[in-house]
């Protein structure tokens, strides 16, 4: 182990992290990206060595903020500090110290001095109608914000539904003429869908851009297929239950273990690509389905005009 990959194991054990706590998540984030388990020790060392780190700039559009908090707080709570050590941040509103005049400044510095080589993260979606007028920050509207910057990266990373396609904002009726950001620039994203996305989906297309060089291949949707390549019910626990004699059996009638499957209350699970059911929130705690609620199709476009009223069969 060389000099950096010891003060690596240090700072982490700092934080109350064994090495083997480590490897346990680089195992499951490996299996998350759909790299086979010889990847393990490479995942390892990107954290462990970074051999770069891309700087980051990041966004707060038309949001909640629910994206970073998701990926800063309630997954492993030592998450942030690996990702603090793989990437660059130059600039992030929620976690910088600076505000006001003096964070405009470093926005605007950190663009200059990383053009062309950045990545640029947004989290949230672009007011189009009246000029921008119905999002802005520091007077400057989320488009002219947008516009300044994205073109500037080497690439576009929209973490959230929101950033994705819209999400809320864009809702019926959309006032503010609400778009995600690929629409409403006309631009190529990288889309890390749902509301919140799972941390785990864009720790994993950061560290495929630096283990592979390359971002990951995606759907007609900009989604990363390793994480959006199928969809919840393909993967859910609660299918075939009424199919399964032993669960029929168990509840009664097959009528009964039907129940148990949340398609009749509404259940979007069978139109919704995401890994919730595999890759599961905080830290592999639970997901929606698993909790009693029927998947709302959060990491579909347009889910709230398209899938609304809720609790409703498909
Ligand atoms: Fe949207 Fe993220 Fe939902 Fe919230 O920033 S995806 S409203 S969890 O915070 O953009
Ligand atoms: Fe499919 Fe939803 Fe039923 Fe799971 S709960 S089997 S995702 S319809
Ligand atoms: Fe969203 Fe459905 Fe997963 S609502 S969090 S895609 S289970």
């Amino acid at each position: 182990m060389d000099k950096e990959e010891r003060a690596f194991y240090e700072r982490l054990e700092g934080k109350g992290v064994s090495r083997r706590d480590f490897m346990k998540f680089c195992t499951f984030l490996t299996a998350t990206m759909g790299l086979s388990s010889s990847f393990v020790p490479k995942v390892a060392e990107v954290f462990a060595q970074p051999a770069q780190r891309p700087p980051v700039i990041w966004l707060h559009l038309g949001e909640c903020t629910g994206c970073s908090e998701a990926l800063i707080r309630s997954m492993y709570p030592w998450i942030d500090q690996l990702v603090l050590d793989v990437l660059d941040v130059a600039y992030h509103e929620t976690i910088m110290a600076a505000a006001g005049h003096q964070a405009e400044e470093a926005l605007h510095n950190a663009v200059e001095k990383y053009k062309g080589k950045f990545i640029c993260v947004v989290e949230g979606a672009i007011a189009t109608k009246f000029n921008g007028g119905y999002g802005k920050v520091g007077g400057k509207s989320f488009l002219q914000i947008a516009k300044d910057i994205c073109p500037k990266a080497a690439g576009v990373i929209c973490i959230g539904q929101c950033s994705s396609y819209g999400n809320i904002q864009a809702a019926k009726p959309n006032p503010g003429g609400y778009k995600g950001v690929g629409e409403a620039l006309g631009i190529k994203t990288v889309n890390i869908a749902g509301c919140p996305p799972n941390p785990i989906n864009f720790v994993g297309t950061v560290v495929n851009y630096l283990l592979m060089g390359k971002l990951p291949a995606l759907d007609d949707l900009g989604r990363p297929l390793f994480a959006y390549g199928q969809t919840i019910h393909d993967n859910c626990p609660r299918r075939g239950h009424f199919e399964n004699q032993e669960f029929v059996t168990e509840f009664g009638s097959e009528e009964a273990a039907l129940g148990y499957c949340l398609y009749k209350v509404g259940c979007r699970g069978p139109e919704t690509y995401n890994n919730c059911p595999i890759a599961k929130f905080n830290d592999g705690a639970s997901w929606p389905v698993q909790a009693g609620h029927p998947c709302i199709g959060c990491s579909q476009p347009d889910f709230w005009d398209k899938f609304t009223p809720f609790y409703q069969e498909l």
